[in-house]
């Protein structure tokens, strides 16, 4: 049955800057529900997690349950909600700042525990909402506040760092191709396991970066890349290291995907004692307690 999208609507007031690619991540967020819903999976099972930052505002205008987390901690709190209720289809939503700054740890211990999750990172190189100081994946020479004579180092690759750390699903969208990025969104949310999304997310205001992406983007589905393929997979990450190389192509779509045991799977099967009872009668406890 059709979904009416506007059940996903809230009341908040949109406070992003006009243009910037957050909408697109929106946008393709919605869709990808909706589409998930028409097909079966239910509304009502649907966890958002959110960090700190521009991004994190996606958590307000998403009418689905969540928790507002805190800068950097996206994914240990994603992995918690879902081995504490493996039926929920739990969806993380970070910056770059977050995930790959303050939370670099996490994402390298994600993408090895595998949990049947799906992350998805804004990562417009900048720390956005503090007004666009440099993040691991900024340019090389970016002048921000905290870097005002350019940034010295080589970024950081996220998408060959997740294929290292073992993450069975890894892929890269651009928030400006909504259709393709609600694609792959709803290819994350089925994959069985930790489904990584780097998300290219224009900051208008602090690091316009869609010019430059909109010239060297490919999709890497037109070009007959085999996802099953890892050594391929790698090289397609490397084409691209987030420097602002004029030479580089930039591609796109799912890089690499593999069937392995998830989290859950594994802590249910190696400590049968971890399934707890949720079904709790609070009128016991209250009683027990002498609250009532
Ligand atoms: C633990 C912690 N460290 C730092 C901050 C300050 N802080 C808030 S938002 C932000 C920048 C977020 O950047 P990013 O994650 O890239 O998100 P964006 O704003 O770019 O979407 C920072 C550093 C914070 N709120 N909490
Ligand atoms: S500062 Fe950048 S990321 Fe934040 S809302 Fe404005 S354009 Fe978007
Ligand atoms: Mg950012």
């Amino acid at each position: 049955m059709k979904f009416d999208l506007k059940k996903l609507d809230t009341y908040a007031e949109n406070t992003w800057c006009p243009g910037c690619g957050n909408f697109g991540i929106l946008t393709a967020a919605k869709q990808a529900v909706a589409e998930l819903v028409e097909e079966g999976y239910p509304l009502n099972k649907f966890t958002l997690v959110a960090g700190i930052g521009c991004h994190a505002k996606i958590y307000d205008y998403i009418n689905i349950n969540g928790f507002y987390s805190i800068h950097g901690r996206v994914l240990p709190t994603a992995i918690a909600i879902k081995l504490a209720n493996p039926e929920l289809i739990v969806l993380g939503f970070g910056g770059d700042g977050d995930t790959y700054a303050e939370g670099t740890a996490h994402f390298i211990h994600a993408a090895r525990y595998n949990a049947d999750i799906t992350m998805v990172v804004h990562n417009n190189q900048v720390f956005a909402l503090t007004t666009g100081q440099a993040t691991p994946t900024s340019e090389r020479g970016y002048r921000g506040k905290s870097t005002p004579e350019g940034k010295w180092e080589e970024p950081m690759n996220p998408v060959a760092l997740a294929l290292m750390a073992g993450a069975t699903f890894v892929a890269r969208g651009y928030s400006y191709d909504v259709k393709h990025l609600t694609w792959l969104i709803k290819e994350g949310v089925k994959h069985r396991g930790f489904a990584f999304i780097d998300v290219i997310q224009p900051c208008v205001t602090f690091h316009n970066v869609a010019p430059y992406v909109r010239e060297r983007m490919y999709k890497l589905e037109e070009v007959g890349h085999d996802p099953s393929n890892f050594e391929e997979a790698l090289k397609r990450a490397l084409e691209w290291n987030y420097d602002l190389d004029p030479k580089a192509k930039i591609p796109i779509g799912i890089f690499y995907k593999v069937e392995k045991e998830t989290m859950e799977e594994g802590y249910n099967r190696r400590i049968p004692y971890y399934k707890v009872e949720r079904k709790v009668d609070w009128k016991q406890v209250l009683a027990e307690k002498k609250i009532i």
